[in-house]
């Protein structure tokens, strides 16, 4: 007998630049849940545990050279390899915070020169996010944080570009959603100012996890630019 009204867990990606507090951010969200007893997993991207993983360490710290379309693919590997079990559970009841994911795979390698639609294609299909979690912080503020760290790509102009690129997934789905437009990628974009505060960041973040939580479990999971 299959329990139809269990509800599904949902499925909330967060994203930023780095520096953006993403990672105290998922931590505290996923206490919060907790707290709130709802069963809540954390996961981030990229998973440098497994071997896919480890290739993808050590390309971010330098220890080795690969071609800019032979690491994003590993990026999405990396995210193919655990989408089985992110759905299977999902489909237990267990919610999702996901600390990165397919945005921060185009968008980063979008600034480096490639193809929009080229660096989506290999991420279509894997679960969709019901909520994406944009944080915003100026590359003012992530100087003032103390600055960005030693691996690949935590470069100021990079990550000026990256802002922007993150900017545009946002205001593009925003935009199709307005025109009722069909062919909308079906994810909830809300950008949080993450300048601001721990706590009021926190509180933003929860108001929006909130209302996902009532609506998003009566809706199957939905497949990304499919
Ligand atoms: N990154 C992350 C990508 O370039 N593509 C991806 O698909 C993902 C998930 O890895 N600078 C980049 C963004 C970060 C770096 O992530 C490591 P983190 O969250 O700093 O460990
Ligand atoms: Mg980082």
């Amino acid at each position: 007998h299959v329990d139809t009204n269990k509800k599904r867990g949902v499925l909330i990606v967060i994203e930023g630049l780095d520096r953006s507090g993403k990672s105290t951010q998922a931590g505290a969200l996923a206490a919060r849940l907790a707290q709130s007893n709802v069963p809540a997993k954390l996961i981030k991207f990229p998973d440098r545990t497994t071997p896919i993983g480890k290739m993808i360490d050590a390309y971010l710290r330098s220890q080795s050279d690969l071609d800019d379309r032979a690491i994003h693919l590993l990026f999405s590997a990396n995210r193919w390899e655990l989408a089985t079990s992110i759905e299977r559970t999902l489909s237990e009841g267990t919610t999702i915070i996901c600390d990165r994911y397919a945005f921060s795979g185009v968008v980063y390698s979008v600034s480096k020169g490639l193809p929009f639609s080229w660096c989506k294609s290999p991420d279509i299909g894997l679960p969709a996010p019901d909520l994406a979690l944009f944080l915003d912080v100026s590359p003012e503020k992530a100087r003032e944080r103390g600055g960005y760290g030693e691996e690949r790509y935590e470069k100021e102009e990079m990550q000026k570009r990256v802002r922007e690129l993150f900017r545009k997934f946002v205001v593009r789905e925003e935009d199709a959603e307005q025109r009722g437009d069909a062919s909308k990628d079906d994810v909830t974009w809300v950008q949080i100012d993450a300048g601001r505060s721990l706590e009021d960041v926190k509180e933003s973040i929860w108001r929006e996890v909130q209302r996902v939580l009532e609506d998003a479990p009566r809706r199957p999971l939905r497949r990304l630019w499919v």
